[in-house]
């Protein structure tokens, strides 16, 4: 870890990139934040791109999951690997994009694993170890009314417990009429009922969902023809009515191949966190496979609507 500092903090020195947004625990390479605010503290769970190899087109072979905690979102405190797999999940071979919930004294870890199917683990405490509890998917192809959906990624869950206590999980990828949300039981390890559809203008993954003043927000990445942008919709439902409200934020410069975020409240201010290759870039890797993980501060209209991201200068 101490030599991909130096290399690190070196090349920042030798290399200035020519765009800005700021990076966080920039010695791990982490993507596809989950959030989760907790005995005030905010815990990001992550992909671990640390599992994948530098050469170009070499893939996605996330097996871990990373968690990461600050109480001042200045200084950040590592609490590695917390998921494992197949060490807490026999049946996974990947653990991509993790969402977190707690409930009743417990904390829920949801993952994909990769693009086909989606799993949970369990832990008493936010920083693990976490382990899977039903030794299966949570919720597969078979799973009423998940299909039909062509080609679609069955992945990026995002848990949300609303404020009547009903917990919902939205998931999918890869096509416009792909993005699916299903209830989860009190037990928040089994579902109730049949996923029900929903339509994103662009729609591609990322999924995420959070609560302000009564409106549901929606957000989620658009796909290559639709630059990869954070766009989100807003309903006064969970599961019906969204229409197309705008841009979060625009893909991080030189993102490349896709773009993942998360909204979340701590301590009265709102944040965007997301992944991007700015780490890779200054150290001259291929930067599909090595993302790090960075924030934004996220602002509301009088009206509720977001205010479109701008990334931090350097
Ligand atoms: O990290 C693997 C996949 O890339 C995620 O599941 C997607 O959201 C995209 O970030």
């Amino acid at each position: 870890a101490i030599f991909t500092i130096l290399i690190f903090s070196l090349s920042l020195c030798i290399i200035k990139p020519s765009y800005a947004d700021d990076v966080i625990v920039g010695y791990r390479h982490l993507a596809d934040p989950g959030t989760l605010v907790y005995n005030g503290r905010i815990y990001l769970y992550a992909s671990n791109d640390d599992d994948n190899t530098s050469e170009k087109n070499s893939g996605y072979k996330m097996k871990s999951i990373v968690c990461v905690s600050s109480s001042d979102m200045k200084n950040w405190t590592d609490h590695g690997v917390v998921f494992e797999a197949p060490r807490d999940v026999a049946w996974a071979g990947r653990t991509w994009a993790p969402a977190a919930v707690a409930r009743d004294g417990k904390i829920f870890l949801y993952f994909g694993n990769g693009g086909n199917g989606i799993g949970v683990a369990t832990s008493t405490s936010p920083t693990g170890p976490f382990k899977d509890p039903i030794g299966k998917k949570l919720v597969e192809t078979q799973t009423p009314g998940v299909l039909p959906a062509p080609n679609m990624w069955l992945f990026d869950p995002m848990t949300f417990i609303d404020d009547d206590g009903q917990a919902y999980m939205y998931f999918g990828g890869n096509g416009d009429s792909n993005v699916r949300v299903i209830k989860l039981n009190k037990d928040m390890i089994s579902t109730d009922g049949p996923a029900i559809s929903i339509t994103a203008p662009a729609f591609f993954e990322a999924s995420w969902m959070h609560k302000r003043n009564g409106i549901y927000y929606f957000s989620y990445s658009t796909n290559p023809r639709a630059q990869m942008r954070i766009d989100y919709m807003t309903s006064k439902s969970p599961t019906s009515g969204f229409t197309y409200a705008g841009i979060v934020a625009a893909q991080p410069p030189k993102n490349n191949n896709n773009n993942h975020q998360g909204i979340f409240e701590f301590k009265g201010e709102w944040y965007h966190v997301y992944h991007n290759r700015k780490v890779a870039y200054a150290l001259g890797i291929p930067t599909e496979f090595k993302r790090n993980l960075a924030i934004e501060k996220l602002n509301y209209k009088a009206d509720g609507t977001i205010e479109q991201v701008t990334y931090t200068e350097d």
